[in-house]
């Protein structure tokens, strides 16, 4: 992979744009390296899959070398690729390009922060793949949890490539979410009431919330775990320390972080819905309730994740009862997309259909949720393929489904291409009927006693046919990507550039060329309602713009937050390997490109300037 690209630019001298992308500071761009990298890492993940499910493919499997330990490790590496490296970060890709367009702003908030939590969540996701050329990727699961993450059991490296690289990344993501608030508090154009706020927007703001709390909880987890293993203190083992306390620790972050995969989902395809529908979304105020609400919820619930640990019947009830209610908020929304699409004029446009496919789907996944969230039959469940079933069918339905249906539908701003619908239809549909095949049979085997993280079963477990299926069906998801892959050629080689408003969209962000340009709303939108340009549009109105100035934030390119990230990243991989001297003289290093900073203010030569026009 690495080497194709290092080819492709040097065959086509594209060195200048690479060295363009890594100063800037536009959202435009830092939203488009974070689905790049994010998307090649889910690459890396996915292939995982495809090894795990090749070896559990027929009983008493010898699949090349992915047994045992290594088992071990595809599965932790499949794991916590996904969800730290592919999904959240694609996420937040979209975040960074949809947002502060859909409220009118030219900026995120702080753009020079954004860049630093761009690089961060790249180094951390470098040195997490880095472990695996070492031959020290991590084997704890994507949970690590003690007291096998701890020196006691895992002695080599693998495990501290786990607390670091998810260090340096869940650093960046909290960086990014405080910008994200900062922008949607602060950004929106006049008029945008947090009324009429489009529901992506919401989304992003709620989980920005969940993210600043959630990370920093992870982050203390891990640090604990990093004094545990490198310096000597028995936080998660021996006499004094608890195993249980990282479990709490990690669950109290790992729960909120599948919200923090699912709601942005739900924004996503709350706008794509009502654009396809030609409809304002139903209940605008209960969707937005929904949002808080399961925002709150998620931090109510994570000792479903422990049921089995023995924390008693009391705490298990509750934490049942909480659970459960989840499912109503949920529910709302469902009903508020179908009521949506009622009456509407449907279009099945790709961005549709994804965001169609997610409906049944994710009720499918919430209805096995409900029944884990019965604590006495999760003894049953618990850590049988039931579970992996389960999980698949909530984060691949909302948070998959709806990356993919955000990269159609935002192509156009990011690129200034549509991607072509025929292909986008070959890779929906082969995605969709992979993914059932793939995760629907592995309740069965789950149900008929098949564990998680095991690499094997045996003849007459009643296991061989459902593995099977779902080996087949994984790769039928693998080779719906092709179409994709074929799909992003054959547009940019058709080279058909589109206008504003491929869509026929509401919200702000059709009003902007595309791709985007760096310099957007001058003048400045006056927003009197929800979907202001589809209302503009039936009026045979121009958006109205107002003369007022407001300060707004400035993107100018700069290198340091590469510098200042990579360094660390070196920082990490030496205190990884406990070589202390280079890691502080690095560590002076990052701190002395703190103070470059503070002294330094890339912006200096652009003050004035700004509230000309044209810039
Ligand atoms: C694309 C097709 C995918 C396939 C075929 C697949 C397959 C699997 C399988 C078979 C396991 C169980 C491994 C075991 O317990 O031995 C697993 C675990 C897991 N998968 Fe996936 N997966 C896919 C996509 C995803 C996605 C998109 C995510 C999240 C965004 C994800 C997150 C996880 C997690 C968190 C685990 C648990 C790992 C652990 O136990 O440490 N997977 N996957
Ligand atoms: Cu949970």
């Amino acid at each position: 992979m690495g080497g194709i690209v290092v080819i492709s630019v040097l065959k086509y001298k594209k060195l200048p744009v690479i060295w363009e992308f890594m100063r800037t500071t536009n959202h435009r761009k830092i939203g488009t390296l974070y689905i790049l990298f994010g998307f090649i890492f889910f690459l890396r993940a996915g292939i995982d899959a495809l090894f795990i499910r090749s070896q559990l493919a027929v009983p008493n499997n010898d699949f090349w070398v992915f047994q045992f330990e290594k088992y071990n490790e595809v599965f932790t590496t499949h794991g916590t690729m996904m969800i730290f490296f592919a999904a959240t970060p694609m996420l937040l890709g979209l975040m960074n390009i949809a947002v502060p367009l859909q409220i009118g702003a030219r900026d995120l908030a702080f753009p020079f922060l954004n860049a630093v939590g761009f690089w961060l969540f790249f180094t951390g996701g470098m040195l997490f793949n880095i472990a695996f050329f070492l031959n020290s990727a991590p084997a704890i699961g994507w949970t690590g949890y003690a007291p096998l993450s701890t020196s006691l059991f895992t002695l080599g490296v693998g495990s501290d490539f786990y607390v670091f690289s998810l260090q340096i990344s869940g650093l960046g993501t909290i960086f990014t979410a405080l910008n994200l608030i900062v922008t949607i508090v602060r950004m929106r154009a006049p008029g945008m009431k947090f009324t009429r706020m489009p529901l992506f927007t919401w989304a992003t703001l709620i989980t920005a919330f969940l993210i600043l709390v959630a990370f920093t909880v992870l982050a203390i987890g891990l640090y604990l775990l990093m004094f545990d293993r490198m310096f000597g203190t028995k936080f998660f083992h021996g006499p004094d320390g608890d195993p249980v306390y990282w479990q709490h620790l990690f669950w109290i972050f790992g729960h909120p972080e599948v919200y923090i995969l699912a709601l942005p989902a739900f924004g996503i395809f709350s706008d794509i819905i009502s654009t396809f529908s030609k409809k304002r979304v139903f209940g605008y105020p209960a969707m937005v309730l929904s949002i808080v609400l399961i925002g709150f919820l998620s931090f109510m619930v994570w000792v479903h994740h422990m049921f089995t640990v023995g924390l008693g019947p009391v705490t298990n009830t509750i934490f049942a009862i909480t659970t459960m209610a989840i499912a109503v908020p949920t529910g709302i929304k469902v009903f508020n997309w179908l009521f949506t699409m009622r009456g509407g004029v449907l279009r099945f446009t790709t961005p549709m259909l994804f965001s169609l496919g997610f409906i049944p789907s994710f009720v499918m996944g919430g209805v096995t949720g409900v029944m884990l969230s019965v604590s006495a039959a999760d003894f049953q469940f618990h850590d049988s393929h039931f579970v992996v079933a389960h999980f698949h069918y909530v984060i691949i339905a909302s948070t998959i489904l709806g990356i993919f249906a955000g990269i159609y539908y935002y192509y156009p701003k990011i690129t200034g291409f549509v991607l072509d619908e025929k292909l986008g239809k070959w890779h929906f549909w082969l995605f969709l009927i992979g993914f059932h095949l793939t995760f629907f049979p592995m309740h069965i085997s789950g149900l008929n006693g098949m564990p998680r993280r095991v690499y094997t079963f045996r003849v007459g477990e009643g296991l061989e046919i459902t593995n099977l299926l779902s080996t087949i069906g994984a790769f039928t998801m693998g080779i719906s990507m092709l179409f994709f892959f074929y799909n992003l050629f054959k547009t940019h080689k058709k080279g058909e550039k589109v206008g504003n408003d491929p869509w026929d969209g509401r919200t702000l962000e059709w009003t902007v060329g595309s791709p985007s340009p760096e310099h957007t709303f001058t003048p400045m939108p006056f927003v009197e309602e929800t979907d202001p340009f589809w209302y503009a549009k039936l009026r045979r109105e121009r958006i109205k713009t107002t003369k007022e100035h407001r300060a707004s934030p400035i993107s100018r390119d700069s290198i340091l937050p590469f510098l200042m990230t990579i360094t660390l990243g070196f920082m990490s991989f030496c205190m990884i390997y406990k070589w202390y001297v280079p890691a502080i003289i690095l560590g002076a290093g990052v701190f002395s490109f703190f103070v470059i900073r503070a002294f330094h203010d890339e912006r200096a030569e652009h003050y004035g300037k700004e509230q000309t026009d044209d810039e």
